[in-house]
């Protein structure tokens, strides 16, 4: 009798476990990554940033727990912050999106450091990026290596009048 209630019992956490991993995988695709890319350097750079848009159309925040790719020591990601008059990089934990919201990877700002990389990637080429999310599922995104943003550029333009 009580082996059979227990039983029951497993079952019925089995189906709860799986209607979950249902929702979630659901949730994940209200998770859109927008312009990929990671930043071009010379063939010695020792480290590479990238960068991208990612939006949550869902109704709970998402964490971004880690980024992984081949080719690479390891992944990390940082948040570029003013610290004792310096702008720092500190690695962060996780990246928050909250609900219905996006979060802007950018120079300057929230990145994903690529470190020690086996052989710097050329402009034009593309970095395969797997982002893994706080409800298990993850993501591969694939980012262009290319020169700074358009308005840096213009920027760049605009000081040499
Ligand atoms: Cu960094």
């Amino acid at each position: 009798m009580f082996n059979k209630i227990k039983t029951m019992l497993l079952m019925f956490i089995a189906l709860i476990s799986f209607n979950a991993t249902f929702a979630l995988n659901n949730q994940l695709g209200n998770i859109t990554i927008d312009d990929p890319w990671v930043r071009s350097a010379p063939p010695n750079a020792p480290i590479l940033g990238a960068f991208m848009e990612i939006s949550n159309h869902s109704d709970g925040d998402i964490k971004l727990l880690s980024a992984n790719t081949n080719g690479y020591k390891r992944l990390e990601l940082h948040k570029t912050v003013p610290q004792d008059g310096m702008m720092k990089m500190i690695k962060q934990d996780f990246m928050l999106i909250s609900a219905h919201s996006k979060l802007t990877l950018k120079p300057g700002s929230w990145h994903i450091m690529m470190i020690k990389p086996n052989e710097v990637p050329r402009e034009g080429d593309s970095v395969a990026i797997k982002l893994v999310f706080d409800n298990g599922l993850s993501k591969t995104i694939y980012a262009k290596v290319r020169k700074e943003g358009v308005m840096d550029h213009k920027k760049m333009i605009h000081h040499q009048h």
